[in-house]
Parts: structure tokens; sequence; C-alpha cells
């Protein structure tokens, strides 16, 4: 039998000690919908019709709580979980409440290699009647659809076992740099993809201290990106690479501080995964380092 492959990386929870500073980032500079519905404890970040791409928990630790992969239907949750049986992963079945609480119809609970909470989902909740409404004005909209929100860095401490684990999931991908670090090492970092977003999960980058180093959203018109770019320099937001190009997406970047510490990557006119791996020693050009301290004072 064929292996079930997720389809997007297609929601994220995230938990942040200041919500307001979080609604201003995300959404007057960022460009994401803000909607709160009134519960203490959270709020949702749009990006496109779901209900939302994004949970805010108010408190915890200022890290990623928990990521979501996307399966098509019930059918190939169901194939996932023998899959995950058969390879001696521990998951378990999200109960009703859990599933709802997601606004999906139905989930496995894991954790991956590195013990990020993982979840595989199908069913997400479109809010088809409530059109996306941007935090700020945006002349286009955030690539979404079938390439997922995003992608993320994840922390990992045996990259041979996350590779394993998320081509399990069904992601595929390989090292994409060599890259030579100040002390000599060679970092490896490994890229997966699912769909045509040129990399939806990575690692490999080095040591970190939270789960993940940074999400990196899409924007279709560089006309948005410069906007982004302008209200990070105004409130002189720290920038952790400057603008830049890299080899394997080729999307113009640059990664900024969010307000929990960790990054995160706009971008804009990434390439589609290639059919084939390639691998690279350096970016296009750009993403130097500016702000020290965020995991990537890598010189690309
Ligand atoms: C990326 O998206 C990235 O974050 C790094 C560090 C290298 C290549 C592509
Ligand atoms: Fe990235």
């Amino acid at each position: 039998m064929s292996r079930t492959r997720v389809t997007e990386l297609g929601y994220l929870g995230i938990s942040v000690k200041d919500a307001a500073a979080w609604k201003r980032y995300a959404g007057d500079i960022v460009g994401m919908q803000v909607v709160d519905e009134g519960e203490s404890d959270r709020f949702y970040l749009r990006m496109d019709s779901w209900h939302h791409r994004i949970t805010v928990h108010v408190g915890g630790n200022d890290d990623l709580e928990y990521l979501g992969w996307r399966v098509a239907g019930p059918d190939e949750l169901d194939a996932m979980a023998q899959q995950l049986r058969e390879a001696g992963v521990e998951y378990r079945v999200g109960t009703e409440a859990e599933a709802r609480e997601r606004r999906v119809l139905g989930l496995l609970k894991l954790v991956d290699p590195g013990g990020n909470p993982t979840e595989i989902f199908y069913g997400p909740l479109i809010d088809s009647a409530r059109p996306f409404h941007p935090g700020r004005p945006m002349f286009g909209r955030f690539v979404t659809g079938s390439e997922g929100l995003g992608h993320c860095i994840l922390r990992q401490s045996d990259d041979a076992a996350a590779y394993r684990f998320y081509s399990l999931l069904g992601l595929r991908g390989s090292v994409e740099y060599k890259l030579a670090l100040p002390n000599g090492m060679i970092a490896q970092p490994t890229f997966m993809h699912c769909n045509e977003r040129q990399h939806s999960v990575a690692f490999g980058l080095g040591p970190m201290d939270k789960r993940i180093n940074h999400l990196m959203i899409e924007y279709t018109e560089l006309d948005d990106l410069g906007l982004a770019h302008d209200s990070i320099r105004r409130d002189k937001v720290d920038v952790a690479l400057q603008l830049g190009k890299h080899s394997n997406d080729q999307a113009l970047t640059f990664y900024c501080a969010n307000p929990s510490g960790w990054l995160w990557e706009l971008g804009w006119g990434a390439r589609k995964a290639p059919a084939q791996q390639e691998h690279y020693t350096s970016d296009i050009f750009g993403h130097g380092v500016e702000a020290k301290g965020y995991g990537v004072d890598i010189d690309l």
C-alpha cells in the first residue's frame, strides 16, 4: 500500500505573555486578521478563509505549543494512524472536545523526536461567509491554499530521527546547505516539503533555546513585504537577518523578532519545491546578520 502523506502545515498554536504586543505585531505590522472570540485565554490569527491559522494562547512559555499537519480526510487519518502504529510511533486519537477546540473534524496527537507537540488533522473549519480582512491594508494576500500557512524551523536533537519521523508523515527532502560555521564546524540543515511550498519544516541549524526558531510566511505581493519592512524599521524591532534571497526557495525574506523573542521570517517570491534535491554553500545575496542571539548568526 502506498504511503499516506500529510498535505500541508495547516495550523500552529503558540503561547505568548504579551497579548497586546502580539495583536499589534501580527495585525498592524504583518497584516494578519486578529480574531478575538471573547475567550480570556486565547485569540486567533487568520491568514485566509480558514477560521484561523494560528491560535495564540495567552500565558505560557512564549514558544511553540503545537503544530497541525493536515491530511485529506477521515480515511487518510486512519491510514496515517496505522502507519504510525506499524512504525512504533506513539500517538493518541484526539477526543471530540479536542477536535472542536481546534476547529477540525478529527485529529491525532503525538510528539516529534525533538519533543515538539504534533497534531495530524483533517477537516478544518472554513469560515466561508466571513471574508479574510487583513489587520492592515494589504496589496495582496498571504500565500496559503495548497501550500499551507508557511514553514517552521524546529528544534531537534537527532536530525536523523527527525528525518525519519517527518518522512513517515510523508514529507520529503534532504540536507540542502553545507555552511561553514565560525567554530570550524559545518552546519547541514535539512529541509522537507509536502506540497509545492519549497519547505514546510526544517531543522539542523544548531542548538535552540525554544522549540521554534522561526515561522516563515509569504506575501503574494512584494509591496506587502515592503510595508512590513518599513513598519519593523520604524518601530526598531530587532532584525536578525537583513533582506536577502535564499538559494533553496529563492524567496526574498528578512527575519524580525516577534514579541515572544523568536523570529518571523517574512517573505515574497518563493519558487516551488523541486522534484530532485539540490544543495548549496551560500545564499544568493543578503541575509546579513544584524541582531545577534536569535539562533541564525550564520554566514549564509
Ligand atoms: C530558509 O527558509 C531558512 O530559514 C534558512 C536558514 C535557509 C534557507 C531557507
Ligand atoms: Fe526559513
